[in-house]
């Protein structure tokens, strides 16, 4: 491969210069944009603690970021992009023992047909026949992790240990397992050390665990199961079989107990099959099933603030067709609406929750500001990043009440930080992922924030999904 070009120079525009004096020179000139330490901490900080606020409720749960947590993360993530899907894991270090092939030696083996994903994520290797050979684990490792964290709906918290699981009765008051129990894991490690440190907690419908086999964080779920009365005994990981230990993992991966998903080598010590030693196709394969388990459970499950309170019952039969004991035209619609009021009741929460962070969140003030304040304000997150440039009549636009000239700060999830190089494109990618489905936006008007719910819809009789105009903006 080519390398980067690294000689082009970095042209900032006008604004910028103007503004901040900065230059990319490597000759004893280069000028870095000013900041104050305090913009450092809030930047970081309202990120963190946003996603630590929105993700106490995820859809999944996954624990543990090695090879199998990983390629779940991403076979999810990929699969539904509707899912909230948040990863702990307790090391600094994501990637488990994913990092060398085995004996501390760099080339990865994973047998085929695991090498189907390596294809999927774009990471090469040399094809010995049964199986094929990554030059340095490393490369699967990073390319698998930067893939699963460019995802929208993925979050993860490293250095993040679980340390407990909720266990609650079900609607049929049976033990579900629905959601984790977390601390910063040099917390968890200290708890000898210092009086009680109490935790945090994650609901989630569905808890994926893959924590490795047993070790000084391994195993984490399969023997909390032990412990919490959920299974009798751990089956205890057996010697090495390369042949046998593949497929029994694959195979093996399902919901244990109920909102329990064991993969990976977690699974060795509940069922008691043999390792594999250094050969990851299972890993990954096992990830992958996981992930399909989830959506299965996902699937068949009436939630409501992150907790399973029902069942849905399938409209068809084993062999596919409609069921004859339920009324399916009266049924189906019902549903339908059922979710759709859902969503409803979930757009309010969240448009409820951005009216009172706007409430406590200073840099939603207008901006009416000096210029050393208007510096500031362009690395904030709630800067204008588009502007509205035309509204058709009629279009679901128009419905929002969205005007000409307004400046969106927020669209969805994105901010200004979202976007690279004046491309709208993740706003573009955002609203066509969710057709029918109310996004909240913010924008600045006349000085004023305004809030506004925009309902992208293909068929409102105009072009595109919003009936708009929407142009890059920077102030
Ligand atoms: O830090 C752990 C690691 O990154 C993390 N973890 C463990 N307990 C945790 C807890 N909270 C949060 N309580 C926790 N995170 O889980 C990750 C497990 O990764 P791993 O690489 O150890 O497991 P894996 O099942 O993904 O891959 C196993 C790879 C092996 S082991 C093996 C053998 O011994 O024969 N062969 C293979 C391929």
């Amino acid at each position: 491969m080519a390398p980067v070009a690294t000689t082009e120079q970095y042209i900032p525009s006008a604004t910028e210069v103007q503004k901040y004096d900065i230059l990319e020179d490597y000759k004893g000139s280069y000028r870095f944009a000013p900041i104050e330490e305090a913009q450092v901490s809030r930047a970081m900080i309202k990120r963190y603690f946003n996603t630590m606020y929105e993700r106490a409720i995820s859809d999944v749960v996954i624990v543990g970021a090695g090879s199998a947590g990983l390629s779940c993360a991403y076979h999810l993530a990929n699969s539904r992009p509707d899912l909230k899907i948040t990863i702990i894991e307790a090391n600094v270090a994501p990637g488990g023992g994913a990092w060398l092939g085995g004996q501390l030696m760099t080339p990865m083996v994973i047998r085929k047909p695991a090498d189907r994903f390596l294809r999927e994520i774009g990471v090469p290797y040399e094809d010995e026949g049964a199986f094929v050979v990554v030059k340095h684990a490393a490369l699967f490792t990073s390319t698998l992790l930067s893939k699963a964290l460019a995802m929208d709906n993925v979050a993860l918290m490293n250095a993040t240990a679980v340390e407990d699981l909720i266990i609650v009765k079900d609607f049929e008051g049976k033990q579900r397992v629905a959601g984790v129990v977390t601390n910063w894991t040099l917390v968890a490690l200290n708890h000898d050390t210092q009086s009680c440190m109490d935790p945090n907690t994650i609901t989630a419908p569905v808890i994926i665990s893959a924590t490795g086999h047993d070790g000084p964080m391994g195993a984490f779920s399969a023997k909390r199961m032990v412990s919490a009365g959920l299974l009798k005994e751990l089956g205890n990981m057996r010697g090495l079989d390369m042949n046998r230990a593949e497929p029994a993992i694959v195979n093996g991966t399902r919901e244990v107990t109920p909102g329990l998903i064991l993969t990976g080598m977690e699974l060795s010590e509940h069922d008691g099959s043999n390792r594999m030693g250094p050969t990851f196709g299972a890993m990954i394969a096992s990830g992958i099933k996981a992930a399909q388990e989830a959506m299965k459970t996902l699937d068949s499950a009436e939630v409501v603030g992150g907790k399973v309170v029902g069942r849905v019952h399938p409209l068809v039969d084993a062999e596919g067709f409609p069921r004859a004991d339920i009324d399916i035209f009266a049924v189906r619609p019902a549903r339908v609406r059922i979710i759709e009021l859902r969503n409803d009741l979930k757009d309010v929460m969240d448009r409820i929750a951005r009216a009172l962070e706007g409430i406590f969140d200073p840099t939603l003030q207008p901006p009416t500001l000096s210029p050393e304040q208007g510096q500031s304000m362009t690395s904030d997150p709630l800067t204008p990043f588009a502007k509205v440039d035309s509204v058709s009549p009629e279009s679901p636009a128009a419905a929002a009440d969205m005007k000409k000239g307004d400046l969106i700060v927020k669209f969805g999830r994105l901010d200004k930080s979202s976007f690279t190089g004046g491309s709208l494109q993740p706003l573009a990618g955002l609203v066509a992922d969710n057709e029918d489905r109310a996004i909240a936006i913010r924008v600045l008007r006349s000085g004023q924030t305004v809030f506004l719910t925009l309902t992208p819809q293909k068929n409102w009789g105009g072009r595109g999904m919003l009936g708009c105009h929407i142009v890059p903006y920077s102030s």
